[in-house]
């Protein structure tokens, strides 16, 4: 952490990426740096390989992230937040040979790929662990870089619930919101500014949930058909499978979702100790214990079967 304080204080010129189809922590862990580098006069750019949902367009810096990767930035330093896969933020091997290549993360499957590398799987987001970075290199925070940060642990703790919400990460809150940081601002514009077509989607999805295993496991899914009759996209599904997990007596919440014909994203939530990163390994994904993800390339009625047949586990009592 040293040493990636004093390149940020001793270099010139950044990029920083996260992960394709950013969520809250990617935006906000990545603006947070981008806006810190630029109020300490350094060129530094943005770049994502998808375009950020639109919920974030209320941040202020949400057009100045570029899309999608260009992989030809002329940086001195190239940093990857909340990446857990290189492949999933766009970078190439050959492009960042020649740079300072540092990776900040707390996703534990994440495979060390940068020069320098920050894994923090108990941080509750990979803002808490930049702000750890800034406060050791004693950059003073703005309320705009404040705002980023607060966004990043808002999201990634859901709102303070999940069991990675520690002391610390509310000692954390607690001094952002000291910036003078609107903390009902950043949550009405997240949470409460839905669009209506995403909630009939919502609709049609909460009718396809099912229960396996006496109730342990709650399966849903969107299809194509869903998102063209509602008029809807993938972007619409944020914090759809939190609903699965929502059941009284469910411990793992699933969602399938059609991104291409027969092509599903499949999001994982879990509740205690039943850890779920093993299982979004197999389906070519990763995560952390509590929430990860893969993908499942079959019809659907199939793919819904896979996903039966990997939480088999749940019929074992470990308690
Ligand atoms: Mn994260």
């Amino acid at each position: 952490m040293k040493r990636v304080a004093d390149i940020l204080k001793q270099k010139h010129s950044f990029l920083i990426v996260s992960h394709k189809n950013p969520d809250g922590d990617a935006v906000g862990s990545s603006l947070a740096l981008y806006s810190m580098l630029k109020e300490l006069n350094k060129e530094v750019y943005v770049e994502n390989p998808t375009k950020p949902a639109y919920i974030y367009e209320f941040l202020d810096d949400y057009d100045a992230i570029e899309y999608p990767v260009s992989n030809a930035k002329d940086v001195e330093v190239v940093i990857t937040v909340d990446s857990a896969e290189l492949s999933r933020c766009g970078i190439d091997k050959d492009y960042v040979k020649d740079k300072i290549f540092i990776n900040i993360d707390h996703h534990k499957t994440n495979p060390a790929f940068g020069d320098i590398n920050i894994i923090e799987p108990k941080a509750a987001a990979v803002g808490c662990i930049i702000w750890d970075i800034f406060n050791l290199a004693g950059f003073e925070i703005s309320k705009k870089t404040a705002t980023y940060l607060y966004l990043s642990i808002l999201t990634d703790t859901g709102s303070f619930r999940y069991s990675s919400t520690t002391p610390k990460t509310f000692y954390i809150a607690s001094k952002l919101l000291e910036t003078g940081i609107d903390a009902w601002w950043v949550a009405s514009n997240v949470y409460e500014s839905q669009r209506f077509e995403a909630l009939k989607l919502l609709g049609e999805v909460l009718k396809t949930l099912q229960l396996h295993y006496g109730g342990k496991l709650a399966i849903e899914y969107v299809t194509q058909e869903m998102f063209k009759n509602t008029n809807t996209t993938a972007d619409d599904t944020e914090g759809f499978v939190n609903f699965a997990r929502s059941i009284k007596g469910v411990e793992v919440g699933v969602l399938l979702r059609e991104d291409e014909p027969e092509k599903f994203k499949i999001s994982i939530r879990s509740k205690g100790n039943v850890d779920v990163s093993n299982v979004a390994e197999a389906f070519g994904g990763g995560g952390h214990k509590n929430a990860a993800g893969g993908n499942i390339d079959l019809p659907l009625n199939k793919a819904i079967e896979r996903i039966i047949e990997a939480f088999a586990f749940l019929t074992k009592d470990e308690r």
